[in-house]
């Protein structure tokens, strides 16, 4: 049985106070359901947050690495440096990195081997800008940014890889994808992997959705088959929001 997750993604959001009020509120909450949850603060303050969650059910995240592990790479951070704080999972491609920090498919290749040799878990996204929706490219668009980025990937690889896939016109704009696009994206993406993996592995890997899901649409969401959960930004930085979406499984 694929896990089903919901990770909140708070971007450059929030300082160290902010961070340790959210954490504060977000302990107050009930998980009434069997999803993981998972929260990616910025990393100035993923130790504090990691020592502040210890024994709560909430995994501490990171939203980045850098693929070596370490040298002169001014202002990054490694996958080992993540470990040394305990630290097990990293976002890797997401849309703003692929965006604002030219992060390519062969970037995030480097970037995911580096991560899984230290043994970590990845949440890889990408998804289809609106230019590619229109033209009818989206399959295309995101079959080959998962095929340039995970192919080279063992099957058994995927054990430590969840997927999350969202659309770049959904981000941050208020737009959802409805949950007929969702779903239809999701079995693609499943069959992408079943066609290269087959279906065993495939069946396991978690997809998540992301790009404005909030409490009022992420139920439906979250009942269609493929749709393994979501990767949360807005909605994740109010913690009665974010367990509303936990909590619609
Ligand atoms: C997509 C998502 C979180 P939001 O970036 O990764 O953000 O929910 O604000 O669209």
């Amino acid at each position: 049985m694929r896990k089903q997750i919901v990770a909140g993604n708070w971007k450059m959001n929030n300082d160290l106070a902010q961070t340790e009020a959210l954490i504060a509120a977000l302990k107050k909450q009930t998980k009434t359901t069997d999803a993981e949850v998972m929260v990616a603060p910025t990393a100035t303050n993923l130790w504090q947050a990691y020592n502040s969650l210890k024994g709560v059910n909430i995994e501490v995240i990171a939203q980045n690495m850098h693929f070596a592990e370490s040298g002169a790479y001014t202002g990054e951070i490694s996958a080992a440096m993540l470990k040394s704080i305990g630290i097990e999972t990293v976002i890797l491609g997401h849309s703003e990195r692929r965006e604002y920090f030219n992060e390519t498919d062969e970037l995030l290749a480097k970037k995911v081997d580096a991560a899984l040799a230290k043994g970590m878990r990845v949440i890889f996204c990408f998804g289809e800008e609106l230019a590619d929706r229109k033209a009818g490219n989206e399959e295309t668009v995101v079959g080959l940014q998962i095929k340039n980025a995970l192919f080279h990937l063992g099957a058994a690889d995927f054990q430590n890889i969840v997927l999350a896939y969202e659309p770049v016109w959904a981000i941050g704009t208020g737009e959802t994808a409805s949950p007929e696009q969702a779903q239809d994206m999701h079995a693609f993406i499943r069959k992408t992997l079943a066609d290269k993996y087959g279906s065993d592995v495939a069946d396991e890997v978690s997809i998540l959705y992301g790009g404005s899901v909030k409490p009022a649409n992420a139920e439906e969401i979250f009942s269609k088959p493929d749709v393994d959960g979501g990767l949360i930004g807005g909605a994740a930085l109010n913690a009665d929001d974010f367990f509303a979406i936990v909590n619609a499984f």
